[in-house]
């Protein structure tokens, strides 16, 4: 078998390593509240970005090296493409993937062309799974990329273009379902709008409704029992996206009646361009019983990009596993990195480096997280912060049995109420104490 990235397996050697392609914090089978760290953070790597992102910017060309890759939009090249990742895959330990149609295999001068080209490239797909082991995370069908979306897909003012947005999510749909995949997602891209101006915002929205019931029928009438996704992003390309951030979806699925059929792939880098942290996105859907899956990434607050950069951030990585763990951990979803490296890391190596750096930032998260519940203190504390609520009164409001008149009565015999200190930087303290540890 070729040998495209001329390192060994990446290992776990611990803290004190220096070798730059070792875990120093993620060891696999590390049993983390009863679970190993494998099973509690699920990593996923993006075909997307490992294989088909030059790393271009709006000022310059792709600076990635990629030895393997012709450049042409040939079957054989596709293929090649499969077997370099998953040797990445295999040498990095990562056992899920996801991909978009397009990123494995091309759009051809016809829908059955194109088909039928991507029957060959899921075969290889399948081949490569078995035999490594490896798992789709989810698949998802790119409705953005190509001019004819220029204008949407789900959304688009032309019915034309809807109905080829369907053909492409419906195949993908049955390739996902070939390989087994746990889950497919919903990104829309361009979605949305760029002025309000030529814009008839009803239409679209029903049309996108209307979109997602068929392909929740279609679920069905496949048989596919993988989880759907709606990826929420506030912009980028578009002005507005209609899926904006978590409120905005889940009133989207509440409205147009599909609450029960979809959770949330959550990313970190559209919580920031939406305004939010991504605790806050994870804990709307988590209430909401729709925390599905998480695109780990991170960006930088108020630049107004999805800048995709991997996760280094402990702080986060720690918020974000412990709303996991609240949840009682994944189970269709997982972390894919929807991540990319600078454009300064051009060497395939980079790769490594990046998703190693990643998967070690996630791996103290879900440590710290643990050692957050262990610890007790901050839970404690919110739970006497709200203990006024356990009374009589609290009991009845929340079961939606009290009154105006009784609580008028209720303040009318009770002494001024005397609040407690919230404590928030008492509280942060202990974050970092533990953090620290
Ligand atoms: C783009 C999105 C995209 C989705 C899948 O910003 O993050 O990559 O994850 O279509
Ligand atoms: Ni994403
Ligand atoms: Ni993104």
């Amino acid at each position: 078998m070729a040998n495209y990235f001329p390192v060994s397996a990446v290992r776990f050697e611990g803290a004190k390593s220096r070798n730059p392609l070792s875990f120093k914090v993620y060891n696999p089978e590390e049993l983390v509240e009863g679970k190993t760290m494998r099973e509690h953070l699920r990593f996923a790597a993006a075909y997307w970005h490992c294989m088909r992102n030059p790393l271009a910017d709006p000022f310059g060309a792709g600076t990635a090296i990629m030895p393997w890759d012709d450049g042409t939009d040939s079957t054989g090249n596709a293929l090649r493409r499969v077997d370099v990742f998953f040797e990445f895959l295999e040498k990095i330990g990562i056992d899920f993937y996801c991909f978009h149609d397009r990123d494995v295999s091309p759009e051809r001068a016809t829908i059955r062309e194109t088909e039928a080209t991507f029957d060959e490239i899921a075969a290889r797909l399948k081949e490569r799974q078995t035999a490594g082991g490896k798992k789709l995370l989810w698949g998802t069908a790119c409705l953005f990329s190509h001019p004819r979306y220029a204008q949407g897909a789900a959304t688009s003012p032309d019915v034309n273009v809807y109905a080829f947005g369907a053909a492409q999510v419906k195949k993908a749909m049955d390739v996902t379902h070939a390989l087994g995949g746990e889950g497919y997602v919903f990104w829309g891209g361009r979605e949305g709008y760029n002025t309000l101006i030529n814009t008839d915002l009803k239409r679209e929205r029903d049309h996108l409704g209307a979109f997602l019931h068929m392909a929740v029928d279609y679920k069905k009438k496949i048989g596919f029992t993988g989880q759907f996704y709606i990826e929420p992003k506030p912009q980028e390309p578009t002005t507005h996206q209609y899926d904006s951030d978590s409120a905005a979806c889940l009133n989207f699925l509440r409205e147009f009646g599909l609450l029960n059929h979809f959770k949330l792939n959550l990313e970190t880098n559209h919580a920031t361009l939406a305004g939010k942290t991504m605790v806050h996105e994870m804990r709307v859907s988590r209430h909401a019983g729709a925390l599905g899956s998480i695109d780990a990434n991170q960006g930088t607050f108020g630049c107004g990009w999805d800048t995709d950069e991997f996760p280094s951030d402990l702080y986060l990585t720690t918020g974000i596993m412990l709303e996991i763990l609240e949840m009682g951990g994944f189970t269709t979803g997982g972390l894919n990195f929807d991540a990319k490296r600078r454009r300064e890391s051009f060497e395939p190596v980079d790769l490594f480096h990046s998703h190693i750096m990643g998967m070690d930032a996630f791996a103290r998260g879900l440590k710290v997280a643990a050692a957050l519940r262990a610890d007790g203190r901050i839970a404690e504390f919110v739970r006497e912060r709200y203990a006024s609520w356990d009374g009589n009164l609290g009991r009845k409001i929340e079961s939606g049995k009290s009154s105006f008149d009784e609580l008028h009565a209720a303040a009318l015999a009770a002494p001024d109420p005397t609040l407690r200190s919230g404590r928030q930087e008492l509280l942060e303290g202990i974050v970092n104490q533990v953090l620290c540890q």
